[in-house]
């Protein structure tokens, strides 16, 4: 079967990952977006899966989650960054963290920058064939676009945490590390490690102090959603009154 699918919303390009375990049809979603509520649902019943979990990388600032109803409508659990104050979230992970579904397994690795709590995720695909080879990728959020990365300039951002994060944890990866970033404006789909070190056109070649430059002086409009969108998505979603359930 399929275990991988990438889904695109096209008002925000944000791209929501659903990842499943063959053999046991349990799975795991990132970066789900309120609007594609039920086209998310409808693929879940079309694959037949369980959904154990839904992370998100930190609290977008330009839309909304829809983590906390599609939690209530399956019963999986919430992930989130402990960072990020998105209270309702079930695990508050830190680095080195780790959430399963079936065999598979997800590494938070913390990079800071884009926003203080940012987490990325690592997923080295175990296949179901033994003799298979593993598919290493990594969920970058907005930390590490495809020849980008994400502003510094709202919320907790910091472009010198960000470069920290860029090149002491993500680039560190091995080179043949597939990376699926939480957006892309241009319609790409994916890139790698080795790439993105090689000629990311924001980060290569720049040193720490260049890199701080840059991002100091990118003036760019701030997203159209900030200021209801970060406050939604602390709340996974929800509003007042409504509640996820702990069930994993
Ligand atoms: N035009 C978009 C703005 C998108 C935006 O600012 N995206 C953030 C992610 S939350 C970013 O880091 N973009 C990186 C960049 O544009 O270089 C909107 O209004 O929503
Ligand atoms: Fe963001």
């Amino acid at each position: 079967m399929q275990t991988f699918h990438q889904l695109f919303d096209p008002e925000s390009s944000t791209y929501t990952y659903l990842l499943i375990d063959a053999a046991t049809r349990d799975a795991a979603l990132i970066d789900p977006v309120d609007r594609q509520f039920e086209r998310d649902l409808a693929l879940l019943e079309q694959t037949g899966v369980r959904l154990r979990w839904i992370l998100e990388t930190h609290a977008h600032a330009d839309h909304i989650t829809s983590a906390g109803h599609l939690a209530q409508r399956t019963g999986a659990g919430t992930a989130a960054p402990s960072g990020c104050e998105i209270r309702p979230a079930q695990k508050q992970l830190i680095d080195g963290d780790t959430v399963t579904f079936g065999s598979q397994i997800l590494r938070a690795i913390h990079t800071p920058g884009h926003t203080a709590g940012s987490m990325s995720y690592l997923w080295e695909e175990q296949p179901a064939d033994g003799d298979a080879k593993v598919v290493r990728r990594v969920f970058t959020g907005d930390a590490l676009l495809i020849d980008g990365c994400g502003r510094t300039d709202f919320q907790s951002g910091d472009a010198g945490t960000l470069y920290d994060s860029l090149t002491r944890r993500l680039f560190t990866l091995p080179d043949d590390t597939l990376v699926y970033p939480a957006h892309d404006y241009k319609g790409r789909t994916h890139s790698t490690i080795a790439a993105e070190r090689a000629s990311n056109s924001r980060i290569s070649g720049r040193t720490r102090d260049e890199f701080i430059d840059m991002m100091k002086n990118l003036n760019l409009p701030p997203p159209r959603m900030l200021a209801v969108a970060v406050p939604a998505n602390q709340q996974l979603g929800l509003r007042d009154g409504e509640r996820v359930p702990h069930g994993v």
